[in-house]
């Protein structure tokens, strides 16, 4: 083929990234958050290079996801929350208003925004996706956004 393929790598340097984590759920957020962090580490992004920042709960995410890409001091945002179905149809607003929200704030900004939000039916779900047998999206989300980067980079100097 002979397009010009444009993709983002994994290799950034120097960037500043800010982590929102909600408390609620936070035994299962903190570890996302380790996964988070420890992805980042070991593509070369020195702690001291991310704010952890807390909010109550997933419906919060998005107002201090939009605050932190406001002062412009972050090269990308990661979201971590759980939200767990639980009987209630509460489940349905609060995830929907927060994934909502943090696409808004990511057309917004157009700021790379990695999206840490596990929606599970059970708690044994949200575990499972937070280091345990189906991986960590917390480190996923760290993925996604160190590619974001660099592809949002390549994009700009075009
Ligand atoms: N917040 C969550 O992050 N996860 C949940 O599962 C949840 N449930 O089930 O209610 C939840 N609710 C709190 C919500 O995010 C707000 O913090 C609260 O309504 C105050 O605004």
């Amino acid at each position: 083929m002979k397009v010009n393929k444009i993709e983002g790598t994994y290799n950034v340097s120097d960037v500043r990234i800010g982590v929102v984590v909600s408390r609620w759920n936070s035994f299962i957020t903190e570890r996302l958050l380790e996964g988070a962090v420890d992805t980042l580490k070991r593509h070369g992004v020195d702690e001291s290079r991310v704010d952890a920042v807390y909010c109550p709960g997933a419906f919060e995410i998005p107002l201090v996801t939009a605050k932190l890409a406001e002062t412009g001091k972050y090269d990308a945002l990661i979201c971590l929350g759980v939200v767990i179905r639980g009987a209630t149809p509460h489940f349905d607003y609060v995830a929907g208003s927060a994934t909502r929200g943090i696409s808004d704030v990511i057309l917004k900004y157009k700021v790379p925004v990695g999206f840490g939000l596990l929606t599970t039916d059970t708690i044994e779900q949200a575990v499972e996706r937070a280091g345990t047998k189906a991986g960590n999206k917390g480190g996923d989300a760290a993925m996604s956004i160190l590619e974001m980067i660099s592809l949002s980079g390549k994009i700009d100097s075009m």
